[in-house]
């Protein structure tokens, strides 16, 4: 009687552990979806000072070759956009509309050219793609 009643215990015990475990390990192999960017909207760039030190966007001109990728991550705590052209001549190529903080913002370059963008919230916000 008192034998099976440590079995049971110790079986007990042992479920425990393996499930503590299992849970431990899921969150360790789960981290967080995180895409990696080509090119940063860094912390606090919704203020102007991002301009002079050139760190709007990070790199503010990015070269690719025809027919490759470019992808925006916002890592600001504010809204930014990825919109083609210039903040007082806007082009409708592209359009990211309000990237939310840690959003992405991913475009295919098909064509050679160079290609404007801004930030349609902060008119401080520049950057170029060239695609070769
Ligand atoms: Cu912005």
């Amino acid at each position: 009687m008192l034998k099976k009643i440590i079995g049971i215990g110790i079986t007990g015990i042992v479920v425990l552990v393996t499930i503590a475990l299992l849970f431990s390990n899921n969150s360790i192999e789960d981290p967080e979806p995180f895409v990696k960017g080509d090119v940063i909207m860094p912390t606090k760039v919704s203020r102007p000072g991002c301009k002079e030190t050139d760190r709007c966007y990070v790199p503010s001109l990015i070269v690719i070759e025809k027919g490759k990728q470019v992808t925006w991550v916002n890592e600001d705590s504010a809204f930014h956009s990825i919109t083609s052209g210039f903040y007082d001549e806007p082009t409708d190529l592209f359009d990211s509309g309000h990237l939310d903080p840690f959003e992405s913002y991913t475009l295919t370059f098909d064509e050679t050219g160079t290609y404007d963008y801004f930030c349609t919230l902060h008119p401080w916000m520049k950057g170029q793609v060239i695609v070769e």
